[in-house]
């Protein structure tokens, strides 16, 4: 039946107005009734079938109205269930089920995590719980009955309010009635039932309404689950002041389990996290686990109105809830703490993944038009490009007219499933203007390169820049359109001071913001002194990559004076990108790497800048990973000369600025408790840096210094760095410390998780049989995502020298995983097979090793739709 195309796109034959589900839950045998009240689409062409959706499961008897349906009368498939003749008008459909939740390993759908209850129904598990029309534009009003043991499952918990519970006599078992008043797609149907303990509060909304919170964690790990309160009430304020969106029901619980195949999930007053994005203390979490707990609980709780309140017409649109909620959750980050340094943090992950995933076989539009299996659409494409494509309509309009289309689009399309193209058209209505070109952002695959050349004219005062953008062929697309690119300018002058921004003919550019619409374009500036430097696509305004003909002096001036902060880092990262990859080419001709005074100079000059960050100077430090030199090489890459060039800057670093380095560590330690707040997390991440660089060069005095901090500290940041940095000296106290961190923490897998992690990248070809031995231990574990991402899942996608080993060991590691694990977990099994996505970009000989690693999936029989979707779309 698939590939499932968007332009075959029709209306649902029925709606259902109503869900009345009752489910007695049972570790093998849980019972679903359903009840749905189905009426015929008033939109449809005509009489049709009733079509349900259903995956693993059998009807155990089909009512129509309450008259049992003849078997004969209903055709039940592996799919689904079809009723060919049914009634003209609305009727009752009464459907009983029996799943077994101890034996759903895929996670979706209901299954048991320690134990406990879940549910996980986003893209199409609903369809594994009961029969149904599994589609986001049949919304319907949802009332639950949910039954257990008193004793497996003391709590209860649905979307919406709590209407009923009680005892069911005569028994041991008790029920919880929930209903939920606002009308969803059955992917946000969610329920748990287990032994859990919560940290509760009450949030006042902005309209005096009282609604209680509760954050549900397994029992006796309360105590980590304040911060992840604390970051919802944040988050609510947050949308009432900066989107005006306030909380609807009269309850909003989140719930942390421990086996879960993504982050997060946004089911309606029922969310379900992953539980590594709740549980956090000083002691077991990094203050980078702190932020992104605050993020994902921001974006999951944001989803209430983009995703929820407002659903996708299908699921091609699904950058409509998840890049604008992405844009939301990034701007309440920038608001709870540094904007620039999110800025650069959030650049740094679209390039590391996203313009990685537009290069390859798996590049994809923001809006796909055809899928096999919804499940593989979840990208970087989607949610990071699709927050851009968001950010770039407000860079366009301007805040307020961009604030103005947002209200249009929550008064038109509340309580509605939306399109891309009704989304948009809220902008273009609140604004006046065309949007139809903007569009083609939607549509077209690939990251933009615009190439920059500048023509001074020092007698006119102008400063010329010819800009021609090209957008390379993607899988399906072979030539492409010109894009609408905002290109946010500054203009330096020669005293470091921004100048004001005049277009010759044109007066001056609203905002800053220089438009490009067409393939090749020069716009004239005016007012230009000799000595300027063009500061381009100052904040990243647009998600492109950029070819400009500044000279190693220009990026260094700019490094120095750059009044915008995302183009001062950016303009550090471009001259070490250079010489790094500069020095890749040497090291693969033989030669001797080029050590650069001069980049060392401009790193000391932002080190001695006192007026700047401690974050974001630690930002600036971090020079391009293994993964973005690739990137930017992007053919016949060489993952070893990447690493040695890599190192042999790092080297220099720390050999060079040691002094500065030595001073700053000590000037930045800790003098209170830890407390996780962005101001502290900044100096204890450039205190980490300093200390990383310090050890490059693999002195002892050091080592020794890391080996001090990771026994010393009182907190995981800093533990966790010292032992990140030590993982990369193979030296007596690495090994002694990975043995401490594994029995101070052997009894907290998710503390474990960064064990497993960090050893699997670790640069070495000892690695190999290393992670080969964590497969093996005790704490790992196949059947849970988090272990296999940790562990696995960091060899292939981290460590760049040894998941591409020239002897194609790494890759045959990863595929036996990956066919070990199609069979319990496909959607997870799937997601690592991604890690060979730039296999083409290799230099031959891996080239070829990988190409055989994906032959030899694509060769194995039964292999999951997931698995072969990616390998398929790989090798195509
Ligand atoms: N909307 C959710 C995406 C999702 C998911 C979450 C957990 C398990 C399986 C899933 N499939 C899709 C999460 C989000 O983006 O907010
Ligand atoms: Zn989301």
């Amino acid at each position: 039946a698939r590939p499932i195309r968007l332009s075959d796109y029709r209306p649902p034959d029925w709606l259902v107005d109503t869900v009345d589900l009752d489910i007695a839950l049972h570790p093998t045998r849980t019972r679903v009734r359903s009840r749905l009240r189905l009426r015929p689409n008033p939109q449809a062409a005509g009489p049709a079938a009733v079509v349900l959706d259903g995956d693993d499961i059998t009807p155990l008897s089909v009512r129509i109205d309450g008259v049992p349906m003849a078997d004969s009368a209903y055709l039940a498939t592996p799919d689904g269930l079809t009723i060919p003749q049914p009634p003209a008008g609305p009727f009752v459909l009464e459907i009983e089920t029996e799943i077994d939740p101890s034996a759903n390993t895929k996670l979706m759908g209901l299954y048991r995590s320690s134990g406990n209850y879940c549910t996980q129904c986003e893209a199409e598990g609903f369809r594994r719980i009961t029969f149904f029309p599994d589609r986001p534009d049949v919304m319907a009003v949802y009332t639950t009955r949910i039954e257990a043991d008193r004793d497996e499952a003391p709590v209860l918990l649905g979307n919406g309010n709590l209407i009923e519970q009680g005892d069911v006599p005569g028994t041991t078992r008790h029920f919880a009635v929930w209903h939920d008043p606002f009308p969803k797609p059955c992917y946000l149907f969610a329920l748990v039932g287990g032994r859990l303990g919560a940290r509760t509060a009450t949030f006042t909304t902005m309209s005096g309404r009282t609604v209680a919170l509760g954050v549900y964690v397994e029992s006796g790990k309360e105590e980590r689950a304040g911060y992840a309160l604390e970051a919802l009430e944040r988050s609510m304020r947050w949308d009432e002041q900066a989107f005006g969106r306030e909380y609807d029901l009269d309850v909003f619980n989140i719930v942390a389990v421990a086996d879960f195949n993504m982050g997060a999930m946004e089911n309606k007053g029922l969310n379900i996290f992953n539980d590594k994005y709740i549980l956090a203390s000083p002691e077991t979490a990094t203050d980078a686990d702190y932020a992104h707990i605050e993020a994902v609980i921001a974006h999951e709780y944001f989803h209430n109105w983009t995703g929820n309140r407002i659903t996708c017409r299908d699921w091609f649109q699904l950058c409509l809830k998840e890049g604008l909620t992405v844009f939301r959750d990034q701007e309440f980050s920038s608001d709870m703490r540094s904007r620039p340094v999110k800025r650069i943090a959030d650049v740094r992950v679209l390039r590391g993944h996203q313009f990685v995933e537009d290069a390859g076989p798996l590049a994809h539009p923001v809006r796909p038009d055809t899928y096999r299996e919804i499940n593989n659409f979840y990208t970087a494409t989607v949610y990071e490009k699709g927050a851009e494509v968001v950010r770039m309509l407000e860079t366009l309009l301007g805040r307020e007219r961009f604030r103005a289309g947002m209200d249009l689009y929550f008064t038109r399309h509340d309580g509605r499933a939306a399109t891309v193209e009704e989304f948009v058209a809220c902008f273009a209505e609140a604004a006046g203007t065309d949007l139809s070109q903007f569009m083609l952002w939607y549509a077209q695959a690939g990251t933009p390169e615009l190439a920059v050349t500048r023509r001074d004219d020092a007698q006119a005062g102008t400063l010329s820049l010819e800009i021609a953008q090209v957008l390379p062929p993607t899988p399906g697309q072979p030539s492409k359109l010109p894009m609408v690119i905002p290109l946010a300018l500054g203009l330096v002058g020669p005293d470091g001071d921004d100048l004001p921004i005049r277009r010759a003919g044109h007066g001056p550019v609203e905002r800053g913001v220089l438009v490009l619409t067409r393939a090749a374009e020069t716009f004239v500036l005016e007012g230009v002194p000799a000595g300027t430097v063009p500061s381009l696509n100052r904040g990243f305004s647009a998600p492109v990559k950029i070819n400009a003909d500044l000279t190693s002096d220009d990026l260094r001036f700019l490094a120095a004076h750059d009044s915008d902060p995302f183009n001062r880092w950016q303009a550090v990262q471009t001259l070490a990108s250079e010489l790094l990859i500069e020095n890749v080419a040497v090291i693969r001709a033989g030669g001797a790497v080029r050590h650069d005074g001069g980049f060392v100079h401009a790193l000391a000059a932002v080190l001695a800048d006192e007026r700047l960050a401690p974050a974001y100077v630690a930002q600036v430090l971090s020079i391009p990973s293994e993964g973005d030199i690739a990137r930017d090489i992007g053919r016949d890459v060489d993952p070893e000369a990447i690493y040695l060039a890599r190192q042999a800057l790092r080297r220099a670093l720390g050999n060079d600025l040691a002094p500065t380095l030595r001073i700053l560590y000590e000037r930045l330690r800790q003098d209170g408790p830890y407390s996780p707040d962005a101001a502290s997390a900044g100096r204890r991440a450039l205190r980490n840096v300093c200390l990383d660089l310090l050890a490059a060069p693999g002195h002892p005095a050091a080592i020794a210094l890391a080996a001090a901090q990771y026994s010393e500290a009182d907190n995981m940041t800093d533990r966790m760095a010292a032992l990140a940095t030590l993982a990369l000296h193979d030296t007596p106290e690495r090994e002694a410390a990975l043995a401490d961190f594994f029995e101070r923490f052997r009894a907290d897998p998710l503390v474990i998780d960064k064990w497993f992690a960090l050893q699997a990248m670790i640069p070495d070809p000892g690695t190999l049989d290393r992670v080969r031995g964590l497969a093996a231990h005790p704490a790992f574990s196949l059947a849970n995502p988090n272990r296999v991402r940790a562990l696995i899942g960091s060899f292939a996608q981290a460590n760049h020298t040894q998941f591409n080993r020239a002897d194609g060991e790494g890759y045959r590691l990863v595929v036996d995983t990956v066919l070990a694990l199609d069979g319990v977990n496909p959607q997870v099994a799937a997601r690592l097979a991604t890690a060979f996505r730039s296999w083409r970009a290799l230099e031959p000989t891996r080239r070829a090793a990988a190409r055989a690693g994906l032959e030899r999936l694509a060769g194995t029989a039964s292999l999951s739709r997931d698995v072969a979707d990616i390998v398929e779309r790989s090798l195509g």
